[in-house]
């Protein structure tokens, strides 16, 4: 009987070096571990996250946040009052979410702005059987409008006078060019900006072609998802380093939770330090 052998990935932590170690709770993270830093190169943190080797040289230096904001464009997310916003990305990326999180918070800034701006309008455009029903519960107890629009609106028939408008769209994949046209049709109908929504732990040559993908049908900006259910988080990365503007990272399931501007320095942590 043969025994079995684990597979060697080219991404292993170098000889001799310590695993992931558990932070301890003086260390205030709650179970969360670190990569053992002291005992790795910024190269070798950036290949244990499965980064490719041309963007690793290129990010290579002083420090992991230095390269990260030479590489990436981090910004904030280019919501504008009136202008619909559509979410994008592969079915089960978090769009969904993702989208509930950003109305969630534009409802508390609406109510507390004394009726200066009003509560967010939610499109659903996603027409697969169940989407909709899936997205009024998350929405469930928000102070938003939800409207179905699937195919696309025209933004004649909504009122989109002082509000934030989020576009629930369909999940896709990026090499059907059928679905990639259906999409862009759906988002020049809107008259929406596009953004894409893309996972932590995928490979990040797949999340490559996704966001260069995107970005030729006209996404400018992208929010990084289950942030803190995967080590390595060299997707974001890569897709960042597209030439995608990096905005929210997501870390948790719960609407009301885990929703950060990413910058290099938050980043960088989170290149070192995995979701205990
Ligand atoms: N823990 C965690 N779960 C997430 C996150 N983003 C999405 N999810 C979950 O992933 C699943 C798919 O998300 P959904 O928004 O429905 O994906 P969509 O198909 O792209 O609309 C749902 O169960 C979400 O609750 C995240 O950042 N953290
Ligand atoms: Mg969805």
């Amino acid at each position: 009987m043969s025994s079995f052998t684990p597979y060697q990935t080219s991404h292993q932590l170098p000889p001799g070096s310590a695993g992931p170690a558990r932070l301890n709770d003086a260390q205030g993270t709650n179970g969360d571990v670190a990569l053992p830093a002291n005992a790795l190169s910024i190269p070798d943190i950036l290949a244990w996250h499965s980064i490719p080797q041309e963007l690793i040289n290129a990010m290579a230096g002083s420090s992991l946040a230095a390269g990260l904001e030479r590489m990436i464009d981090f910004s904030p997310f280019p919501l504008k009052l009136g202008v619909p916003m559509a979410l994008g990305g592969a079915s089960g990326s978090g769009k969904s979410l993702t989208l509930a999180k950003l109305a969630a918070r534009y409802a508390r800034q609406a109510r507390q702005s004394g009726g200066r701006i009003r509560r967010p309008l939610v499109l659903a455009c996603d027409s697969t059987p169940g989407s909709y029903i899936k997205l009024a519960s998350i929405l469930r107890g928000c102070d938003i409008d939800l409207m179905k629009a699937y195919g696309g609106i025209n933004p004649r028939f909504i009122d989109s006078y002082n509000r934030i408008i989020l576009v629930d769209l369909p999940g896709l994949c990026v090499y059907s060019p059928k679905a990639m046209t259906e999409m862009r049709d759906v988002v020049a109908r809107t008259e929406a900006n596009l953004s894409l929504v893309i996972p932590a732990g995928m490979d990040p040559e797949e999340s490559t072609d996704i966001a260069a993908a995107f970005q030729q049908y006209g996404a400018k900006s992208m929010i990084a998802s289950r942030m803190e259910q995967s080590g390595r988080i060299g997707s974001i990365i890569t897709a960042a380093a597209c030439g995608l503007s990096l905005t929210y990272g997501s870390y948790s399931g719960s609407i009301n939770e885990g929703f950060t501007q990413l910058t290099p320095a938050i980043l960088a942590r989170r290149l070192l330090v995995l979701p205990g």
